[in-house]
């Protein structure tokens, strides 16, 4: 049990992609809303630093596509676990392309690759939580059942469960791993509902930490060399009250990022980067 769990949040390097202008205008959203590309690219640029330089993280840097608007959100393209990344295929026929430069960056890094080629398929990264010992897939606007079967091939060592979004866009527009066993859940009644299903059909009892906005839930977890327990969360300017939440993890070093712009355009912090943990340099 504890083996399964060694090594959880434990990365090297992140993939993540520049903003183009197209984002401002293009990218999808479930609101309409007003986008300052400039503000965003900066928000984005401080983000990529706390990986960069905050965290010691190598980073490698895909450019913009002004023909793929909602590019930054890598996460949507790919699912990495262990040495293995699937390549997913995005529920927005807009949004398919943007698994070439994942493709090939993967391939760079040496990963073994998964496609998801069958044209029944379809999922996005943001529908997939990973807890360290099994996943839980979202069966959303965007991702299908064939695709969580897919992933479930893919990731053989570990179980998967489904879990449906009817509410929100990702399973993640709601909730994430803030730690070993913790997940971190939305105070909405979708969210718990979707918490509850997902205690339902695990063997395993997560620890749970319940924030009152739903996007807040949405963080990033990391266990480094040297600096054991990071969360990446939202700023007291954009969720006071989630922020008191997360104030109270005293083993955690915790890590404000603004989000204001990029989530206009539905993106959270897990969106805009692909985690990996390499052991050998390349
Ligand atoms: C968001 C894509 C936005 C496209 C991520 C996870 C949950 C709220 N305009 N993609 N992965 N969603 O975030």
């Amino acid at each position: 049990m504890a083996g399964l769990m060694a090594g959880f949040g434990h990365y090297t390097h992140a993939v993540v992609r520049g903003i183009p202008a197209s984002l401002a205008t293009e990218a999808l959203r479930m609101q309409q809303a007003e986008v300052d590309v400039r503000r965003a690219q900066e928000e984005h640029a401080a983000y990529v630093e706390v990986l960069r330089g905050k965290l010691g993280l190598e980073l490698l840097e895909l450019p913009a596509d002004e023909a793929l608007p909602d590019c930054v959100f890598v996460e949507d393209a790919a699912v990495v676990c262990g040495d293995t990344a699937l390549i997913t295929r995005p529920g927005a026929e807009s949004r398919r392309r943007e698994t070439e430069a994942m493709k090939g960056v993967m391939q760079d890094l040496k990963m073994n690759i998964v496609e998801m080629t069958d044209e029944t398929a379809t999922l996005d990264g943001g529908d997939v939580l990973f807890t360290g010992r099994e996943f839980f897939v979202g069966l959303s606007k965007r991702t299908n059942q064939r695709g969580a079967e897919i992933l479930a091939d893919a990731f053989k060592d570990y179980a998967v469960s489904t879990v449906p979004v009817l509410d929100g866009l990702h399973l993640k527009s709601f909730c994430s791993m803030g730690g070993p066993g913790l997940i971190v859940i939305g105070s909405s009644e979708p969210a718990q509902k979707a918490l509850k299903i997902m205690q339902q059909m695990s063997d395993h009892r997560y620890d749970k930490l319940t924030v009152p906005d739903d996007l807040a839930a949405n963080c990033i977890y990391m266990n480094l060399p040297n600096k054991g327990h990071v969360l990446l969360h939202c700023t007291a300017d954009e969720f006071p009250e989630s922020v008191k939440v997360f104030e109270k993890l005293k083993d955690h070093m915790l890590i404000p990022v603004s989000n204001q712009e990029k989530c206009k355009v539905d993106g959270a912090l897990t969106c805009c980067s692909v985690l990996i943990n390499k052991k050998a340099n390349i």
